[in-house]
């Protein structure tokens, strides 16, 4: 009798540890599927902005971080482009920069990651208006968060699922559709 419940122990551990190789996996794989573009151009930012997204309607704060991290890093280096010194370039930059770096240190406070997030979704905003991204765009509105004040967020997929709480996955709609160009 031990022995089959050791044995059913075993297995369920085994069962869950394959799970989060194969959750591991496609984290991995997305990051590799990234790689490609150049690392300081503007729309490899929108897709830092849109993992981090990702990560947050997962729950992983410590992937938020390491997306700040990132976001950090690229908006650093177009800052440094004389290109982007001057104008709203500059200053949304500089925002996204701030926002970034407080993200990238708060792995312990998901609350707070979400806090910036949504500052970050008003800079985002603005960065597509001025700079060109491939693909298609959606914002959406979740009128429950932050006491039913409610918050934005952008999306490269028409389906809602929310980054601000992951007990409503489905909560929100499409406000705006941002084209492509
Ligand atoms: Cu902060």
């Amino acid at each position: 009798m031990k022995n089959i419940l050791l044995t059913t122990l075993l297995l369920l551990s085994f069962i869950s540890c394959d799970n989060k190789k194969n959750s591991e996996k496609t984290v991995s794989e997305k990051m590799e599927s990234n790689q490609p573009e150049k690392n300081n151009s503007f729309e490899s930012l929108v897709n830092n902005y849109l993992s981090m997204k990702d990560a947050l309607t997962e729950g992983d704060a410590n992937k938020t971080a390491d997306f700040g991290k990132k976001m950090f890093a690229n908006s650093k280096v177009l800052l440094n482009d004389p290109q982007n010194k001057n104008g709203d370039v500059s200053d949304i930059l500089s925002d996204i920069e701030e926002n970034a770096e407080h993200i990238s240190e708060s792995a312990d406070k998901i609350h707070h990651q979400r806090e910036h997030f949504s500052i970050l979704t008003k800079d985002f905003e603005d960065l597509v208006a001025l700079k060109p991204y491939a693909k298609t765009l959606y914002k959406d509105f979740c009128p429950m968060y932050n006491d039913n004040k409610g918050a934005y967020w952008l999306s490269d997929q028409k389906e809602i699922n929310n980054p601000y709480d992951p007990t409503m996955k489905n909560c929100g709609e499409v406000k705006q559709v941002i084209s492509a160009k």
